[in-house]
């Protein structure tokens, strides 16, 4: 049984189980509870000893940090290798999309929402995290002008990673409306059997 460990509020841990649920991998949420520190200390310092949401455990099989999941689940959950690809060519693109969502991404998105949770974690102003998403967001919508999908011409998991905290700036207070082929490519996304938000619920 596939077991994802993470708070459900946890973006990263949502990147998890948007791709089991769209592979229609059955799975179980084990939930920790973040503000009571349950992933600083064991039993969850032994999947991640950086402390930090999703792990994901399969069986015996355990690895921590949402991309190293999500190159799991695709790998071993989808055979036509189409959300992971294995050729050379597709797999690095792939992996530069990862690299943007670990980076930019996180930096600019997902901490939009990790400051109004955790406003006492994060340092960086307001003002600063809006100019992050800025600079990573018009990037992406000059990129997505004349494709549907971030890495190839289908969706892959770097649409997935991506989606995660870019799905929640909107009720984190930032207009992604101004960024036209990002909202499209939101809706592609939303758009797919199995996608669901943070909560669970079909979009
Ligand atoms: N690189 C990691 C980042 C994980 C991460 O930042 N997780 C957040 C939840 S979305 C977390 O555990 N925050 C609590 C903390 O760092 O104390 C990944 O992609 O999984």
């Amino acid at each position: 049984m596939v077991r994802v460990h993470a708070t459900k509020a946890s973006i990263n841990g949502y990147k998890v189980r948007l791709l089991l649920s769209m592979l229609r991998v059955p799975y179980e949420l084990v939930e920790l509870d973040m503000y009571g520190g349950e992933h600083k200390r064991e039993p969850f310092l032994s999947l991640n000893p950086f402390g930090q949401m999703p792990a994901l455990t399969d069986g015996a099989f355990a690895i921590a940090d949402s991309h190293a999941c999500l190159v799991y689940v695709a790998r071993k959950y989808d055979p036509s290798a189409s959300w992971l690809p294995s050729d050379a060519e597709g797999e690095a693109k792939v992996a530069e999309w990862l690299s943007k969502s670990a980076n930019e991404v996180h930096q600019g998105p997902w901490m939009k929402r990790a400051k109004i949770r955790r406003p006492d974690a994060i340092k960086v102003s307001n003002e600063e995290i809006d100019a992050r998403c800025d600079h990573i967001l018009k990037l992406m919508d000059a990129w997505l002008v004349e494709r549907e999908w971030l890495a190839l011409g289908r969706p892959t998991i770097a649409d997935v990673s991506c989606f995660g905290p870019i799905s929640m700036l909107k009720v984190s207070g930032y207009d992604t409306d101004k960024w036209p082929n990002v909202t499209r490519w939101l809706e592609r996304l939303k758009a797919l059997p199995g996608a669901h938000d943070i909560d669970g619920n079909p979009f």
